[in-house]
């Protein structure tokens, strides 16, 4: 199987895994309940479960424990978008190609469907703790989860990001900016892979310092296309960060280095993630693959 087909399949599979989490969408609540499974399902390339999925499987990791915490990653992600494109953040009405959660469900409703999709993930994630192969490095990941998206992770890098806004930037702000609002739960995922799977503690760092490349090298790619790319491809509005006055890695540093660092940058989380070890040929293809991505 090459690695385009080998791509679609672990996409089906972890597509699958997510729906299998899903609430039921019954009850006097329903609402908020459809608007999860529409945020959730409204697609998306999975990439932080199948980055956790992959490094559990690089170390060795062959249970069912993973899942619970593959799906909470991208129920915290996709809240994470969901709040982004309110009024009060970004104002965007479109997200993967579909309305935005808000546009299609108001703004109250989208409000609370982040809370729902933040909340219900670590409902989700709490689901590891009855399977029997629960055991200390259980609560280790869960602790991972919770740290990398919260105040010292993702919510900390949105409130710079946030108050950045129509203001100069310098570049040791939007490094911190990067490496908390996007790298924080790129490093969750494959941390908590790792530590789900036993992986000592110095492989555990080594994996954290990949996993901020892989964000890193994400974001800066994200600049680029929203510079470069069109409504049709990406599924967003592109110039979404000129219409929000943003600084970012483009504007700072110019698009042909920009381009060149995302190369450098992944290239030297392959090369690391290369020398451990234990390996996992798909999980080098697919931080190559972001190299070149095109959504
Ligand atoms: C609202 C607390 C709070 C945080 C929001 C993650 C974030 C912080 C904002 C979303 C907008 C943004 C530019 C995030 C940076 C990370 C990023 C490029 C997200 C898009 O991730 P993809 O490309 O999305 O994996 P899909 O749709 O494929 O899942």
């Amino acid at each position: 199987m090459d690695f385009k087909e080998a791509l679609l399949t672990k996409t089906e599979e972890i597509e699958a895994i997510i729906k299998s989490y899903l609430p039921r969408e019954d009850g006097f609540q329903k609402t908020i309940l459809e608007a999860m499974n529409y945020s959730i399902l409204a697609g998306g390339k999975r990439l932080r479960p199948m980055l956790m999925q992959e490094t559990y499987r690089m170390f060795g990791g062959k249970g069912e424990i993973i899942n619970p915490f593959m799906v909470a990653i991208e129920m915290i992600h996709t809240y994470s978008l969901v709040h982004d494109d309110l009024p009060a953040m970004d104002n965007d009405q479109y997200r993967r190609g579909k309305e935005t959660t808000w546009a299609k469900f108001g703004e109250d409703m989208g409000i609370l469907c982040g809370d729902a999709l933040l909340n219900y993930a670590f409902e989700t994630a709490a689901q590891a703790f009855s399977l029997p192969e629960a055991d200390a490095n259980t609560g280790k990941a869960f602790q991972i989860l919770a740290n990398k998206a919260g105040i010292y992770g993702m919510i900390g890098g949105q409130v710079v990001d946030v108050q950045a806004v129509g203001m100069p930037l310098e570049r040791k702000r939007l490094d911190f900016i990067y490496a908390l609002k996007t790298g924080a739960l790129i490093e969750a995922s494959m941390m908590v892979g790792a530590v789900l799977a036993g992986a000592e503690e110095a492989l555990v760092e080594r994996i954290s310092q990949v996993a901020l490349d892989v964000g890193l090298a994400f974001q800066i790619q994200d600049d680029i296309l929203d510079v470069t790319s069109t409504l049709e491809v990406l599924g967003k509005p592109i110039h979404s960060d000129d219409k929000n006055e943003k600084t970012t890695y483009v504007t700072l540093e110019g698009l042909e280095k920009a381009k060149k660092d995302v190369e450098r940058i992944s290239r030297r989380a392959m090369e690391s993630l290369g020398s451990l070890p234990c390996e996992n040929p798909f999980l080098l293809e697919l931080i190559e693959m972001l190299i070149t991505r095109e959504k």
